[in-house]
């Protein structure tokens, strides 16, 4: 497991200090002043001890790996879908190709299932990379594999995700041994709209009736909304925790569980936010099949008919 035990880069990109700049997040405006929004914590440290990185996961329901994935194959990643973005003129050519400029008209686009791109061989040298399999492997001291549905997204002007939970997308496998792995392609700057994660919505007690009931829904059956909030702070200031993000550079690797909340800052950049989002899990477990095989089914019943608004789902919830 080379690249995972011997980091390539274990510094953040910027020095990220708590100096108060705001940042949205979903629909609302956020501190990074350590308590409406802190930052990240690295576990780099604790490459070398499985044990530990399963007690850090158990503890901050994340874990954020620096520079572990070959800078190779998330370059090569993120040409295979700025190439596909550019052959619909949506990047800016005044800039190198690799530089992931917005065309003025671009908008964002979310590329999940698309097989031209998520299984062409440049994305899934990174997506079903031996890097990813061997750290898996480690970490479930099982072997790993992957859901054959990639997500992927190139996130334009003013976009970001509302809180939530991936238990909803993808709850009827093993929902306690399957992650995702949020993989920047290429630097993310705290301006590009990285992700954030709200600790503590994993394991405090004052989330439990949140996860027994907002966590056991699932989009295809109750035709939820899917999000818990569009308001981040509101969900902190009723059940506690703290939100965190981060500046990504090309090679970090950000894995979370499915009852871990997140959702990302509001891309402020001229240039696409590209990440994707990718699940593994033991072999043994059980799986979800609507992600599994050449054409999944994916979310068959989500958004074909209006979902029940969040403030009904929520009232009958009681949260
Ligand atoms: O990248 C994003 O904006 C959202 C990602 C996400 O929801 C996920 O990784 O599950």
């Amino acid at each position: 497991m080379p690249a995972l035990s011997a980091p390539t880069k274990a510094a953040a990109p910027e020095r990220l200090e708590l100096d108060g700049r705001t940042l949205r997040l979903a629909k609302r405006d956020v501190k990074l002043d350590g308590r409406e929004l802190g930052l990240l914590r690295e576990s780099n440290d604790l490459l070398d001890d499985v044990s530990a990185l399963r007690a850090r996961m158990e503890e901050d329901g994340y874990l954020l790996l620096r520079g572990v994935l070959p800078e190779s194959e998330v370059l090569g990643a993120r040409r295979a879908v700025l190439e596909h973005l550019d052959a619909q003129n949506q990047v800016e050519r005044s800039h190198a190709l690799m530089d992931g400029f917005r065309a003025p008209s671009a908008k964002g686009a979310y590329l999940g299932g698309r097989r031209e791109v998520t299984h062409s061989p440049g994305f899934l040298a990174l997506a079903e990379s031996q890097t990813l399999f061997d750290f898996y492997g480690r970490f479930f001291a099982e072997p790993a594999m992957t859901i054959n549905y990639k997500w992927l997204r190139a996130v334009g002007a003013g976009d970001s995700t509302s809180p939530h939970y991936d238990v909803v997308y993808m709850g009827r496998g093993t929902t306690v041994r399957l992650f995702t792995s949020w993989i920047p392609l290429g630097d993310v700057g705290l301006e590009d709209g990285p992700l954030a994660v709200l600790k503590g919505s994993h394991n405090l007690p004052s989330y439990q009736r949140v996860r027994e009931t907002y966590g056991r829904a699932d989009v295809d059956r109750d035709n939820i909304e899917s999000f818990f909030s569009h308001d981040p702070l509101e969900i902190t200031a009723r059940y506690g925790g703290q939100w965190q993000t981060t500046a990504f550079r090309a090679g970090d690797l950000l894995l979370f569980g499915m009852f871990t909340m997140h959702g990302a800052i509001s891309n402020m950049s001229e240039r696409f936010r590209l990440s994707t989002d990718l699940r593994f899990q033991p072999v043994s477990e059980p799986l979800d099949e609507r992600w599994i095989g050449d054409t999944p089914l994916a979310n068959y019943g989500w958004r074909k008919t209006p979902a029940v608004p969040l403030e009904v789902s929520r009232k009958e919830w009681n949260v």
